[in-house]
């Protein structure tokens, strides 16, 4: 299998490292990969360096699946009003699912919708600790995934048992599975469980040449990919 198959299913996240001009390092990592990935991730690295109204620039200018990462957790006013200057430049937004629907999730969404982005919902988590607290309360998370239905949900590629239940319960909707590479998860693994996005940070985005790290980690991906007959 070609490598671009899975390339295609790769979005980056853009969390710039410490030191750089961060809208610069942002505009040469996505120039760099963006004709072979599906789409790239912003959350509070860039944001909070470069500025809301910098970030919402670049992401207005870019193409691609563009997802705002900022795991929004507050009540629905507080949540539109951190929103209001990015909302217009992507197409979906991050937030948690513990926080609920009434007076949170379900404005949110309807809000997102009025302004042409999608809502992705936080489901469980890719680092360890995220066994004592998500993955304990699962059942009630899924309560609220049925009531706001939200476009898509972030589950771990760390743990691909959770993404293969997920899509088992949750079967429409899209899941986007972080913890690719830097964090440990295989390339491909978390779609041969049945997300359709992978989430790749560090392993592309901090190289000297992301497209050449993509490379290399799109052919172990593609590898993985034929062995699950997922074709893209
Ligand atoms: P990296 O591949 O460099 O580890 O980056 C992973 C990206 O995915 C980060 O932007 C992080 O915020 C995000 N992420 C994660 O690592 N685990 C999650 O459970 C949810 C995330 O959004």
């Amino acid at each position: 299998m070609d490598w671009r198959v899975y390339a295609s299913r790769v979005i980056v996240a853009l969390d710039p490292p410490s030191g750089v001009e961060p809208i610069e390092w942002a505009s040469r990592v996505w120039g760099s990969v963006a004709g072979f990935t599906a789409g790239f991730k912003v959350g509070w690295p860039l944001v909070l360096r470069a500025g809301a109204g910098r970030v919402s620039g670049f992401a207005c200018k870019s193409g691609g699946l563009r997802l705002l990462d900022l795991k929004l957790a507050d009540v629905a006013h507080v949540m539109k009003l951190v929103l209001e200057e990015l909302v217009d430049c992507f197409d979906a937004v991050i937030a948690h699912a513990f926080i609920g629907g009434e007076g949170a999730l379900i404005e949110l969404r309807d809000y997102l919708e009025e302004h042409g982005a999608k809502l992705v919902l936080v489901y469980s988590m890719s680092h360890p600790g995220a066994r004592e607290t998500f993955d304990a309360c699962r059942s009630v998370l899924d309560a609220v995934v049925r009531s706001v239905s939200p476009w898509g949900l972030v589950v771990p590629a760390t743990r691909v048992e959770v993404v293969r239940e997920v899509r088992v319960k949750h079967g429409d909707l899209v899941l986007f599975s972080p913890g690719v590479g830097a964090q440990g998860g295989e390339p491909g693994a978390a779609i041969c469980a049945g997300a359709d996005y992978e989430i790749v940070g560090r392993s592309i985005a901090w190289s000297d040449d992301p497209l050449s790290s993509l490379r290399s980690l799109a052919e172990r991906g593609a590898r993985r990919l034929a062995e699950c007959r997922v074709d893209g």
